[in-house]
């Protein structure tokens, strides 16, 4: 039977991206979620998060403060009735796919040590875990250090329905990252869809004078020698059908998005799929 990890590769590139020299220009924690969303803040330390237990439904805007000195992102799961933490916190991650009973909803993709980033989502009441799929330098997942914690969304009524429009729409397919309108230098919101059969997350990486989406994306495969860029955030693994709301402070300049789900077919990361793209900010 074919073991296809759902987090191994795509933790470890980010692993080393937080030990990289890092360049200018991570994103900024700062204000202004899109209207009335509830906000969550969620502190990474290593290896803990600090977030609420309990939170109430609808749009909320999940804040990450990565307290470091790792790196760290929230991956949101949803978990169906029938269905524990407990079970889900038991479970050799590596040993096989996910399980059928969960369902990646995104949250906020990692920014650098220190700095910030976040996402905003429609959440429905129900059980959910937040975890850290990324791995220290000994290869264990920080989920497995304690990086994994039970989340309840309650119902209420007159939950906050849905975000308004995004000013910039960025839809994942089997392999490739469909972005309209260009981005403009500036805080931007962009709603980031999957309508793909698989899973798909969206790393965003400024990358640094000179260099390419490509070199990148060779980086992240061999880690080798200082990374040609730094993460600024994005959103976590999303199941068919999710959407999450990413809010970035582009400067001008270079960007590369890149997914390192591992493939439901091969397990390779979508990066050896061509799910790689260069993205130009230009200034105003
Ligand atoms: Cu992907």
């Amino acid at each position: 039977m074919r073991t296809t990890p759902w987090t191994t590769l795509a933790s470890a590139a980010l692993l080393a991206l937080a030990t990289g020299c890092g360049t200018e220009g991570a994103a900024r924690e700062s204000a202004t979620p899109p209207r009335a969303a509830n906000v969550v803040t969620v502190t990474a330390y290593d290896f803990a998060f600090d977030a609420p237990a309990s939170i109430p439904a609808g749009l909320t805007t999940f804040k990450l403060v990565n307290r470091g000195p790792e790196l760290h992102h929230v991956q949101l799961v949803r978990i169906e009735e029938g269905h524990t933490f407990q079970e889900l916190a038991a479970m050799n991650v590596e040993a096989g796919p996910p399980p059928s009973w969960i369902r990646f909803v995104g949250g906020p993709n990692a920014p650098l040590p220190g700095a910030g980033s976040q996402a905003t989502l429609n959440l429905e009441p129900g059980s959910y875990a937040i975890l850290c799929f990324i791995p220290s330098a000994d290869g264990v997942l920080h989920m497995m250090k304690g990086m994994a914690r039970p989340l309840t969304v309650t119902p209420v009524e007159n939950a906050v329905p849905a975000a308004p429009a995004p000013e910039v729409r960025i839809t994942l397919t089997d392999y490739s990252y469909e972005l309209a309108p260009e981005i403009a230098a500036g805080r931007r919101t962009i709603r980031v869809d999957n309508q793909a059969a698989q899973p798909h997350e969206l790393i965003v990486v400024r990358l640094a004078p000179g260099k390419t989406a490509q070199e990148m994306a060779s980086w992240i495969l061999k880690m080798d020698g200082p990374p040609p860029g730094a993460p600024i955030g994005g959103t976590s693994f999303l199941g068919q059908g999710a959407s999450n709301d990413v809010t970035i402070d582009f400067q001008p300049g270079e960007y590369a998005f890149l997914c390192m789900v591992p493939d439901a077919s091969d397990g390779k990361p979508h990066v050896m799929h061509g799910m790689v793209k260069q993205v130009t900010v230009r200034g105003n």
